[in-house]
């Protein structure tokens, strides 16, 4: 099993300037050495091609949608190489880039994998959709349009049906949701763990809790992590930071506890902003966290071989 890198500069979704050179800081600070050190091989397939866009023609092809046809052209470009990946029986690592290539990555994986679960980690419930987002930006919309709510060409996109069941989502981390957000949630069969909630439960139990949830529920988990579900305190670096989020090794530990579960079948870094991070803080975190990721997925891998 290789490692298949794929870079999205994608800052349309966001509709804010820097994630779109997420991918090339993440390459000039080596990561594809620092992945074969742990003893992988890595096959990178490059970046995905993001068609160039006009600030003026923002709202060209919807009045709440910013950068549709964008959006929509990277993304299936996105699906289609998470796809041969998985096909291939690799593990897709996708370097981003906003978090609207969420649809992209989700597409592809559940189109290569027939009953997948979805772990979404976030300050943002990126459940918004057309009619509820109060700012039109795609990137806050992934997740509902992923099992199925929002608008057509988002639900649609790549291949014409729900990609994720709605009950095979598992959220952590929220706490900065809006008003169309909450009651989704209060109606979702979904699992929304907050910020909230892991306070109160302990991040041991929230894991216990995620894994036990997933076991004999689904094939293989995708697993999408937005760099702000860190407290800001320690990862300014994103788009849209926001305070009182999980610590450093709260992150890890998600991340290594499903790496080690062997359900992991793909992973999205996304919302790296390089033009806010200070000091590299955010893209030191970021790479520290896929070392520690890929080292457990190594490890649950050789066991796994030896047993
Ligand atoms: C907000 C922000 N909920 C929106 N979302 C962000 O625009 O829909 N998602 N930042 O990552
Ligand atoms: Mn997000
Ligand atoms: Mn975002
Ligand atoms: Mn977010």
């Amino acid at each position: 099993m290789k490692i298949n890198l794929i870079g999205v500069p994608l800052n349309l979704g966001a509709d804010k300037l820097g994630s779109n050179l997420a991918p090339k800081t993440y390459r000039e600070a080596n990561i594809i050495k620092i992945i074969k050190s742990i003893g992988f091989e890595v096959k990178d397939c490059g970046d995905v091609e993001v068609l160039k866009a006009n600030e003026e023609d923002k709202y060209k092809h919807h009045p709440n949608l910013k950068y549709l046809n964008e959006v929509i052209d990277a993304n299936t470009k996105l699906a289609e190489k998470i796809y041969q990946s998985l096909s291939n029986g690799d593990f897709a690592l996708v370097l981003g880039g906003d978090h609207s290539l969420g649809l992209g990555s989700i597409a592809g994986a559940s189109r290569a994998i027939k009953n997948i679960g979805v772990v979404w980690i976030d300050a943002h419930g990126d459940i918004n959709t057309h009619l509820t987002s109060p700012t039109g930006n795609i990137h806050g919309m992934p997740l509902a349009a992923s099992f199925g709510v929002g608008h057509e060409a988002l639900v649609n996109l790549y291949e014409e049906r729900i990609k994720v069941k709605e009950e095979n989502v598992f959220h952590i981390a929220g706490r900065d949701l809006d008003k169309g957000e909450i009651e989704l949630i209060n109606k979702s069969k979904g699992q929304f763990y907050t910020m909230d909630k892991v306070k109160e439960l302990g991040i041991e139990k929230v894991v216990e809790d995620m894994l036990n949830y997933f076991k004999d529920r689904v094939d293989a988990i995708h697993v999408s992590f937005d760099l702000d579900s860190i407290d800001s305190l320690f990862a300014p670096g994103t788009g849209t930071p926001v305070e009182n989020g999980l610590s450093v090794d709260d992150a890890k530990f998600i991340l290594e506890s499903l790496a080690s579960s062997g359900m992991m079948c793909s992973l999205d870094i996304v919302e790296l902003n390089p033009l806010l991070d200070k000091d590299n803080k955010t893209l030191n975190i970021a790479i520290d966290i896929i070392k520690n990721t890929l080292n457990k997925l190594k490890l649950s891998l050789s066991n796994e071989l030896s047993a």
